[in-house]
C-alpha cells in the first residue's frame, strides 16, 4: 500500500465531519466469512452460482432449498467473529469525532453490529433473520424450531423465508434512501471490500463523489471503482481501516 496516499486519505478523514462508509464481502474475508468473488472463484452452492440460488426465484421454486443454503451460511457464521476492520469502524462511530458516521453495508452477517456499530443500514437484510412470506413477521432462525423447514410463523401459519434481499429483489426503499442521503452528504466516503458490481448498492459511491466527496476505495485488487476513487488503499481492511481511523497521538 502506497504510505503516501493513506497519509493523503487520513488527511482527508481527519478533516471530515461527515463520513458514509459502504462496505462488501470483503470486510468479513478476514474473519472466515466466503466472499462471493475475488480470488479467481464464485461462490457456487449444489453447483448453482450464488446469483442463482440466491435469487428471488427460488424462493418460489424450491424454499427447502434456499433454507438449506442459508442454514449452511447461517453454520458458516456462527464460527465467525468481527475482525478489526469491524472493530476499527465501530470505534471510530462511537468516538465522537464525527457529527455523522453512518455505515450501510451489503452483508448479510451481521457483524457490523456485533462489532458495537450503530444503525447500521444492512442495504441486503440479514442472515440471522427470517421474515413471514405472508404477514412479513420477523425473528431470528436461531428462535424457530431447528428441525422445520420451511420455518412456520407463529403469528399467522405461512412459511418463513431468510430475511434478505435476493437477487431480482427490491432494495427496502427506507434503508437504501438512507443510504443515499448519507453518502449525498459526506466529504469522505469509504469503500471497503466490494467488488462494486451489486446495484443498487454500488451506485453509493458515485452518489458520493457527485457530491464532491473524497471517496477511499480499501480492497487488495482493482473494480470498477477504481477509476472513481480519490484514494484507492491496496491491501486489507483489516489493517487498513485502524491505520486509517486510529487518531494520531
Ligand atoms: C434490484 C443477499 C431492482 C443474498 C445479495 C445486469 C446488470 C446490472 C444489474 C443487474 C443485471 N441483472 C440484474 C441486475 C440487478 C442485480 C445485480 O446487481 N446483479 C449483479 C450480479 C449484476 N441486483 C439486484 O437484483 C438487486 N435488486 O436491482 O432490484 C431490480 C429488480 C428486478 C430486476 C432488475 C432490477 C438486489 C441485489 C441484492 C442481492 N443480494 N446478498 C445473499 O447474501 O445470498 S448481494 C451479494 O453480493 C452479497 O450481499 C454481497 O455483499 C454482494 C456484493 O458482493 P460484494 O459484497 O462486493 O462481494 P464480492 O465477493 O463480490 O467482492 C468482495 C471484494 O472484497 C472483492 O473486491 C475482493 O477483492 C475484496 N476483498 C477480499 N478480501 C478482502 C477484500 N477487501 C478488503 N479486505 C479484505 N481482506
Amino acid at each position: 500500500m502506497d504510505q503516501n496516499d493513506l497519509t493523503s486519505a487520513r488527511a482527508a478523514v481527519e478533516r471530515a465531519c461527515r463520513v458514509f462508509v459502504l462496505t462488501g464481502a470483503g470486510i468479513s474475508a478476514e474473519s472466515g466469512v466466503p466472499t462471493f468473488r475475488g480470488g479467481g472463484r464464485s461462490l457456487v452452492w449444489r453447483g448453482m452460482p450464488f446469483e442463482q440460488i440466491s435469487s428471488a426465484r427460488m424462493v418460489n421454486d424450491d424454499l427447502p432449498l434456499v433454507w438449506e443454503w442459508f442454514d449452511h451460511r447461517i453454520e458458516t457464521l456462527s464460527h465467525c467473529k468481527p475482525n478489526p476492520g469491524h472493530a476499527a469502524l465501530a470505534e471510530a462511530q462511537g468516538s465522537g469525532r464525527f457529527d455523522e458516521f453512518t455505515i450501510a453495508t451489503q452483508n448479510v452477517d451481521g457483524l457490523h453490529a456485533e462489532a458495537g456499530a450503530r444503525d447500521v443500514i444492512e442495504l441486503h437484510g440479514n442472515a440471522r433473520r427470517a421474515r413471514c412470506l405472508d404477514c412479513g413477521f420477523r425473528i431470528l432462525t436461531a428462535d424457530l424450531p431447528a428441525g422445520e423447514r420451511p420455518p412456520v410463523c407463529p403469528v399467522c401459519g405461512s412459511a418463513m423465508r431468510p430475511d434478505v434481499v435476493l437477487f431480482g429483489e427490491m432494495l427496502d426503499a427506507g434503508s437504501i434512501a438512507s443510504a443515499r442521503d448519507a453518502a449525498a452528504m459526506c466529504e469522505v466516503c469509504l469503500v471497503v471490500g466490494t467488488s462494486a458490481l451489486v446495484y443498487p448498492a454500488n451506485e453509493l459511491p458515485h452518489v458520493a463523489a457527485a457530491a464532491g466527496a473524497a471517496v477511499v476505495e480499501i480492497n487488495p485488487e482493482d473494480t470498477p471503482l477504481t477509476p472513481f476513487s480519490t484514494h484507492a488503499l491496496r491491501g486489507a481492511a483489516g489493517e487498513i481501516l485502524p491505520a486509517l481511523l486510529t487518531r494520531a497521538a
